[in-house]
């Protein structure tokens, strides 16, 4: 099924608002160019301006807990415990793993016990070789064939959906009697999540073992597979939060029959290991974020560093990448706030003047913003510049254009929100989509992801950033439908534009549950497409792809609950 949520695509190119704005230039409250002296005069402050609030209660991580956390994984016992486990592994991988189902199995286990980073080079070489003998005959073992599937296309092999035809019966439909083997409707149910646009045959399976994991749950007398099954149906590992589902399936691993205590033991080390370093990545932005103020001085806007910080780690957890994380968490913790001027706390007036200034990206222009607007612009400003900076004196590279023209289009996109709720606008599901994407942020986080991981930069991979490329609208997409799903019943009650749901809900009748499943429906066709990205040739390193799928799975998981944020 062709879906067209990009219809009008490209949105950058942002022209000037039509005469809707007319309406409320009526409620200016002073020349949009004299300093806004009404906010430092609480007399007529109090007369024009009726702010919104969010009653955004305090962070519930205080600052002097998360600079007490510690951690011993560090230590040199530990280190080298790891090491020496990684070299054992490292020798089952290759040496005692040769049957390709057991190599298969080990692969699929490293991943999901969150070690699969230490072995990459193995496993590339393993798949290669699993894909170069595929044979594309007869398949008698669902089980298998549904790992190989998944596996070799997350790596990025072209493998046809018709590998699963030996399962089908006559009609089309995968036959009934595979639903007794539990183990194999699993896997094909995790595989089926790797489809492509328009692959009926993945569709069905994911129906069949929906299905059929439904009735397995309600029926085993087994608790540990009732709980395998139960956490798979809840999200698919495809979609998951790779870090705390890593938390999720030590505890799993240790139950299983079988297991290699090896293997568990060095996910535990490894695990700790890297929690001391995402420990440290996080005090390290407290003491950040605590400098900048804003969390005191802007009272009314969302003081999360933890959860800002958190969002990092599920777009990419490895140690190695630092300096990614801290710098994302600043640009999340500024997203968090200046949407909340915009959404909560900002007149019209004022946000006009904030977005002409972003656009501007001149350190004068935050004369022409009001003091709860200059505190936050500078720091916008400072620490933005401060990232392009790094860049240039490590890479060379001048890329404050693409940084703030990412900005600029974020806020330029929050601004045409602004006006639809002033004018009190329902805009039609497109509409709201080809502005929304944008709005959600994933552009900003995925621009500075791009420059913060030290990949080789192209210019081909610099035009899809600057196009922003499917990848980037797909991610993008996702992260913003999973926050209307989770946020927008708050964000109606206490004032805002209205979000996917209602939209769709406006436009067509439909009652609240059948929009919602309506946005799962988008959701999970948008996954369909940027799972293309995968198989097709992209400019973007793996790290940045892994960065922007990431960043959906980390939406579904903030959102799973409503609001996580
Ligand atoms: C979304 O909040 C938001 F800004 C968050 C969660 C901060 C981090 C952002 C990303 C990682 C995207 P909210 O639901 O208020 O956003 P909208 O766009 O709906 O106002
Ligand atoms: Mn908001
Ligand atoms: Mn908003
Ligand atoms: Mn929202
Ligand atoms: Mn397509």
């Amino acid at each position: 099924m062709a879906l067209h949520l990009f219809a009008s695509y490209p949105i950058c190119s942002f022209t000037k608002q039509p005469s809707r704005t007319c309406s409320f230039r009526l409620l200016k409250i002073g020349n949009m160019f004299s300093p806004l002296g009404c906010l430092v005069s609480p007399k007529l402050a109090k007369k024009t301006i009726v702010r919104r609030s969010a009653n955004y209660q305090p962070p519930i991580w205080d600052f002097n807990f998360v600079q007490s956390l510690k951690s011993e994984y560090g230590g040199e016992v530990y280190t080298n415990r790891i090491s020496k486990l990684k070299e054992e592994v490292r020798l089952i991988l290759l040496k005692q793993a040769v049957d390709p189902l057991d190599q298969l199995q080990l692969i699929d286990t490293l991943q999901r016990l969150g070690l699969a980073y230490h072995f990459e080079d193995e496993i590339k070489s393993i798949l290669m070789s699993i894909y170069s003998h595929n044979n594309t005959g007869m398949r008698e073992d669902l089980y298998a064939t549904a790992l190989e599937f998944r596996l070799l296309r997350q790596h990025g092999y072209k493998i046809p959906q018709e590998i699963f035809h030996s399962f089908l019966d006559e009609m089309g439909s995968f036959k009934e009697c595979l639903c007794e083997d539990w183990e194999a409707i699993l896997s094909l149910y995790e595989a089926s999540f790797l489809s492509e646009e328009g692959e009926n045959i993945l569709q069905n399976a994911r129906d069949f073992t929906t299905t059929c994991l439904r009735k397995l749950v309600q029926q085993s007398q087994d608790q540990n597979l009732s709980k395998l099954i139960s956490h798979a149906l809840e999200i698919p590992l495809h979609w998951r939060m790779q870090r705390l589902d890593t938390r999720w399936f030590i505890d799993a691993y240790e139950r299983k029959q079988g297991m290699n205590p090896l293997l568990l033991e060095l996910a535990k080390l490894d695990f700790n290991n890297v929690q001391m370093i995402h420990q440290n990545d996080l005090k390290h932005m407290s003491r950040w974020w605590r400098s900048t103020g804003l969390g005191e001085k802007l009272s009314f806007a969302r003081d999360r560093l933890m959860e800002n910080f958190f969002w990092t780690i599920g777009v990419i957890f490895k140690p190695q990448f630092s300096y990614c994380r801290r710098m994302l968490t600043k640009v999340i913790a500024l997203i968090t706030t200046i949407d909340d001027i915009y959404d909560v706390y900002g007149t019209l007036d004022e946000l006009e003047l904030f977005t002409d200034a972003v656009q501007r990206w001149d350190v004068n222009a935050v004369e022409q913003l009001p003091d709860y607007m200059k505190i936050c612009y500078l720091s916008l400003h400072n620490s933005i510049n401060e990232i392009a900076f790094d860049f240039l004196r490590e890479q060379g590279v001048h890329i404050i254009p693409y940084l703030k023209r990412a900005w600029a289009n974020l806020c330029k996109s929050y601004l045409l929100e602004a006006r639809w709720y002033y004018n009190g606008y329902t805009p039609s599901l497109q509409e709201y989509i080809d502005n929304a994407w944008i709005s959600i942020a994933g552009p900003v986080i995925l621009v500075h992801a791009f420059f913060l991981v030290n990949s080789p930069i192209s210019n081909d991979a610099l035009k899809c950033l600057e196009e922003y490329s499917s990848i980037i609208r797909c991610s993008s997409m996702i992260l913003r439908l999973a926050d209307d799903l989770g946020t927008s019943s708050d964000e109606l009650k206490r004032g805002d534009v209205p979000k996917s749901i209602q939209c769709y809900m406006h436009e067509t009748g439909a009652s609240e549950k059948e929009a919602r499943d309506h946005i799962r429906f988008l959701i999970s066709e948008t996954w369909k497409e940027m799972n293309e990205e995968k198989s097709t040739y992209s400019p973007f390193s793996e790290t940045f792809i892994s960065i922007a799928f990431n960043l959906a799975r980390m939406a579904q998981c903030m959102y799973q609950h409503g609001d996580g944020h």
